[in-house]
């Protein structure tokens, strides 16, 4: 009875979530938001992001944070996670969320009072999808374990729908899969369980084909975990959170075979300016150029568990090893004109003067405003595109106490002034309007100055 009821409140709590999406999405289409910066998904809490190219777009696999709902004994302050989303984009600024792929409840063999759908992953072939998921047993295994055991769901298409297996692969306990497919065809499984674990699977993609093994020649001092490899150039590269000083940052080892011997390389990402413990990482490369997905703790700076999935360009030195990636807020892809530009994910600030702050800490998601509180403060905001329609107006969206005035310029900080725009005093965020000079079409960096101060500005817009 008490199960029907849950069952029932899930459902319209299910129905309620896919209507809040599709309203959602409308509101984006029609008002020509900008998505493409940092964090990339803006509507929910997300983290482990394993990128992966299917059909010619870029699909994003992550885990889903949530706040831990009450009364249900869950641990204090951890993980809470109930189900997975599928996101894709072929810009990698517009993304769409396709939707609940696996829950806990739909799992056999998952403990789905567990909330634990850690870190997953998703591997075409055949003409099949493969999403691998960790997740907390609901019955011992032979030998007695219950623990995480790492389960699969099967579909026609990456966006789903997907059927999950009704047993975790035998021989396997852990979380953070991760597979590969070599160029012979033999595909690979990595884990984790302390140690960095990899078997051969057979063909089916769901049974082991060769005993786990230990990979060898890692750090042995400090948590490891979230395995991702990927081939370039004929050599093996083994990417891993760990955590050397106090929390983890990404480190990658090469080798010149899927299952090593591998060496210990660099460091890829330090550990977070936010400060969140875990970080968790996939690179792909898509259309000619390599990307890395990582998350922060962006949308939740007083609680690391709740994350947010981000982007930045990857490259590589010319003998092979990866040149650090620092993360921005900017991000990747290019950002049209007539798009609300959020300038608080800027490329570059001035070393004083300005602050970027939460719009309303209430609900993060609402995203941040820039306070430019000294004159002369400015943001740069990179790859804008400016299309063939004339532009003739600059819209923004400010908040002044005093009134100020607000330069816009172009590739440089003292580049020319395509908009200067009166602000009046205000006490609430009021939309304003400048003339704008010709601005040539093509991509251009954006500066916006501010040429007296206090201002704060939400968002720009070209008209
Ligand atoms: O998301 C839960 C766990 O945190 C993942 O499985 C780890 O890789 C770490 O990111």
């Amino acid at each position: 009875m008490k199960r029907t009821k849950f069952n029932n409140q899930r459902n319209s709590a299910l129905k309620m979530e896919k209507f809040k999406s599709i309203l959602v999405g409308m509101m984006i289409l029609a008002s020509n938001w900008s998505f493409g910066q940092n964090p990339f998904i803006r509507d929910q809490f997300t983290a482990d992001p394993t990128a992966r190219v299917f059909n010619g777009k870029v699909y994003v696999f992550p885990s889903h944070d949530i706040v831990a709902p009450p009364n249900k004994n869950l641990r204090k302050d951890w993980f809470c996670m109930a189900d997975y989303h599928v996101f894709s984009s072929e810009n990698l600024t517009d993304w769409t969320d396709h939707g609940m792929i696996v829950s806990q409840n739909k799992v056999a063999w998952v403990d789905s009072t567990s909330y634990s759908m850690w870190a997953p992953d998703c591997i075409a072939r055949n003409g099949k999808y493969y999403f691998y998921f960790p997740a907390n047993k609901n019955v011992p295994d032979a030998n007695g374990r219950k623990g995480f055991g790492i389960g699969v769901a099967l579909a026609d298409k990456p966006e789903g729908p997907y059927a999950p297996l009704p047993e975790p692969i035998k021989g396997v306990n852990g979380i953070d899969p991760n597979v590969f497919i070599d160029k012979d065809g033999q595909a690979y499984l990595y884990w984790s369980m302390g140690n960095i674990m990899v078997a051969k699977l057979k063909d089916n993609m769901v049974e082991l084909a060769s005993e786990p093994q230990i990979i060898a020649n890692l750090p042995t001092k400090g948590l490891k975990e979230g395995p991702f490899l990927f081939e370039r150039d004929g050599k093996y590269y083994l990417t891993i959170p760990h955590v050397e000083n106090k929390i983890e940052r990404l480190e990658y080892a090469m080798g010149d075979t899927p299952m090593g011997p591998f060496k210990m390389t660099g460091v890829i990402m330090d550990e977070s300016p936010l400060n969140c413990w875990t970080n968790h990482q996939s690179i792909v490369q898509y259309n000619s150029q390599w990307y890395l997905f990582y998350h922060q703790d962006a949308y939740s700076p007083k609680f690391d568990k709740n994350r947010a999935v981000c982007i930045d360009s990857l490259f590589f030195n010319t003998d092979g090893t990866i040149r650090k990636v620092k993360p921005t807020n900017r991000g990747v892809g290019i950002t049209a004109a007539n798009s609300a530009i959020q300038i608080d994910r800027y490329s570059r600030i001035s070393d004083k003067g300005i602050r970027v702050a939460f719009l309303d800490s209430t609900n993060t998601f609402k995203g941040w405003r820039t306070k430019f509180q000294e004159k002369r403060a400015w943001v740069q905001y990179n790859a804008v595109k400016f299309g063939p329609d004339k532009i003739k107006s600059a819209e923004l969206s400010v908040l002044s106490t005093k009134g100020a005035t607000v330069q816009i310029r172009l590739d440089k900080p003292d580049g020319p002034i395509v908009s200067e725009v009166k602000i009046p005093k205000t006490t609430e965020w009021t939309t304003v309007v400048g003339k704008v000079s010709k601005v040539s079409r093509g991509v251009h960096n954006l500066f916006i100055v501010a040429k007296d101060s206090p201002v704060e500005v939400d968002w720009l817009k070209f008209k």
